[in-house]
């Protein structure tokens, strides 16, 4: 008996797929497929993929094509398969031409014609063109329109290079909001409020850099207004969607170091604060370019259910008396937590998840990492996770909100209430109860 094996993701599994695996069968008498992983998918770039693994391999097993239907979880497990199977013949489209000519050494390997005019990315983009415009400032607003060009379907309808809508640029913002179904904003947050209910009013999706407002009335209402009219209103936090902080976050929620005592994190960074400063309105302190981020792990693991607050906030006189470092701590009835950002004072960008049974650490800069260990008093007993991290999370980001509106669901990110929470937070740092200022 000649036994063939394939591989493939078979997302929205087409004709091209189809004619993959009739041949694929007529090569032998046994034929097994290999289907993707969503994290396998994932760790090789392929961030697009609309069905989960059980749907595509339902799809797959209804052709009736395949004798077996197997999962590919991890890179190099083609040569484990194809040993364990007893594999004559390993077979893929031509589009991998030469890359698994290494597997000669186990089997025979066979390219197949690919077919020629269809893909599931094509399918993908025509079902959800999204013309995206891009406004604000700085590296972010740039890192945000290089990583849509991974995102399928996502086209950018224009960009408009300012740090705040104003009474000036208020018609060029009308004009690009006129032709987008979508718009990115990495304003100052100031002016978030008002870029976004514009932006709603004309029916325009808006994913936007948080805080979304900085008080939670406001926060409510444009969430309210959202709601209402069908459309999606999401915090823009990169790290919300890097793979390693997701997955600390779901073993944390899962005890794995226990029940969580603190939650301790640290945002600095130099950049940026200066360059700015000649134009006042533009300048961004420590809790406007940090706080949604530092407090993030504190929201979506202790929850908004804090009994006290407190901050305390440099500022930095020359500069307008704007924040350069802060301090917040938040005291829960079984839990603590802190954060500390800073725009022109340098710390260890490291966050610490303290429990019962042990503790997740994630080296700086956390908010951008691959990696993260969870450490316990027996030190044998540590574990260290390594994740792919593509565009900062940048790119993930993009597609879940294309996702979202494509869906009108949210997506996997940050909460209606973490968001809510992240407002407050802005709100309460204002109100001189919460926060002592130290010129
Ligand atoms: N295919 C094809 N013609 C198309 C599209 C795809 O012949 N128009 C083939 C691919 O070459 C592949 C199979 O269909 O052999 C599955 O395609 P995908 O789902 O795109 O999977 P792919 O990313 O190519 O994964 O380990 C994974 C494998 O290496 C292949």
């Amino acid at each position: 008996m000649v036994k063939v094996i394939t591989y493939g993701t078979y997302d929205m599994l087409h004709y091209g797929h189809i004619r993959l695996l009739e041949r694929a069968r007529e090569l032998g008498d046994y034929l097994i497929v290999g289907v993707t992983a969503d994290d396998f998918d994932r760790a090789r770039g392929k961030i697009n993929v609309e069905q989960p693994l059980a749907e595509r391999m339902e799809a797959v097993r209804a052709t009736g094509l395949a004798d077996e239907i197997i999962v590919e979880e991890y890179e190099g497990q083609k040569i484990d398969d194809i040993r364990r199977y007893n594999i004559d013949i390993f077979t893929v489209g031509s589009d991998w031409q030469g890359h698994f000519d290494y597997l000669n050494e186990y089997c025979r390997v066979v390219y197949l014609d690919r077919t020629a005019g269809i893909s599931s990315s094509e399918i993908r983009s025509k079902r959800q063109a999204l013309k995206m415009a891009f406004v604000g400032s700085g590296p972010v607003l740039d890192k945000y329109i290089v990583e849509s060009s991974f995102v399928n379907g996502m086209k950018e309808a224009g960009r408009l290079v300012i740090s705040r809508v104003t009474d000036a640029s208020s018609q060029d913002y009308e004009h690009i909001l006129a032709q987008s179904d979508a718009v990115f904003l990495a304003t100052h947050p100031d002016g978030h409020y008002q870029e976004i209910f514009s932006a709603l009013h004309r029916g325009v999706h808006v994913l936007c850099e948080s805080p979304i407002a900085k008080t939670e009335d406001e926060a409510r209402w444009l969430q309210k207004i959202a709601q209402e009219r069908g459309l999606v209103l999401m915090d823009a936090i990169k790290t919300a969607h890097a793979m390693a902080y997701t997955r600390l976050l779901l073993l944390a929620k899962a005890g794995t170091v226990g029940r969580i005592v603190s939650v301790d994190a640290t945002c600095t960074g130099m950049s940026g604060f200066r360059s700015h400063c000649t134009d006042g309105d533009a300048v961004q302190g420590a809790m406007d370019y940090w706080a949604p981020t530092a407090v993030l792990p504190i929201v979506q693991l202790l929850g908004d259910s804090f009994a006290s607050e407190s901050y305390v906030s440099f500022t930095d006189a020359a500069q307008k008396g704007v924040d350069m470092f802060v301090r917040g701590s938040f005291e829960y009835p079984n839990a603590v937590a802190s954060f500390k950002v800073g725009r022109t004072v340098k710390s260890e960008g490291e966050l610490i998840i303290s429990g019962t049974e042990g503790y997740i650490y994630v080296p700086a800069p956390w908010w951008k990492t691959d990696y993260f260990e969870v450490r316990r008093e027996n030190a044998d007993n540590n574990r260290r996770y390594f994740f792919q991290l593509d565009g900062e999370g940048i790119r993930n980001q993009l597609a879940a909100f294309s996702r979202a509106v494509e869906r009108g669901a949210r997506m996997p990110g940050v909460t209606l209430d973490e968001s809510i929470a992240i407002a407050r937070i802005f709100e309460h740092f204002c109100c001189a109860r919460f926060t002592k200022t130290i010129n």
